[in-house]
């Protein structure tokens, strides 16, 4: 079993998305072993997206990331660092496949519906960054 981090961010929270995205989850057969709202501070989403900061769409980025509640979790699945990506699809929902998170519910490259992380190293930072060990017992 591997653990990967995944965010409802907060296009898809503010639409109204949240209930079905997290249907598909389980649908998909992910065990949400960690779940919590949060609203994001500017510094706190600088903070988790570092690895962009010389990147030009950084500011963007992170104005979007806080400009509203989202939802983080921690998924627990065989594969579920890949398992999460193929589900979210392309980082450009206009790119993504058909029937992927992407595709359905985001509007842009940057207002794209949810987060995954993208290999072991970046899960277990991004898991710590949200989550204590004793929440995801
Ligand atoms: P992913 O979220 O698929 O891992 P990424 O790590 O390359 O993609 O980028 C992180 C987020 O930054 C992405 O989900 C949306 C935003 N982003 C990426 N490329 C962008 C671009 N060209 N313009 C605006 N936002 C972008
Ligand atoms: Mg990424």
């Amino acid at each position: 079993m591997e653990r990967t981090f995944a965010i409802i961010k907060p296009d898809a929270f503010a639409a109204g998305h949240a209930g079905k995205i997290l249907a598909r989850i389980y649908q998909e057969g992910f065990k949400v072993v960690g779940l919590k709202k949060l609203y994001l501070s500017k510094v706190e989403a600088e903070g988790f997206y570092y690895v962009h900061r010389e990147r030009p769409f950084f500011g963007e980025l992170t104005d979007f990331m806080s400009s509203g509640p989202c939802v983080v979790m921690a998924l627990e699945a065989d594969n579920a660092i890949m398992k999460w990506r193929d589900l979210m699809g392309a980082t450009d929902p206009a790119k993504a496949a058909e029937g992927t998170l992407r595709r359905e519910f985001g509007t842009s490259i940057g207002e794209n519906a949810t987060h995954g992380s993208d290999a072991p190293e970046t899960a277990a930072f991004e898991l710590s960054y949200f989550f204590a060990g004793l929440e995801l017992l």
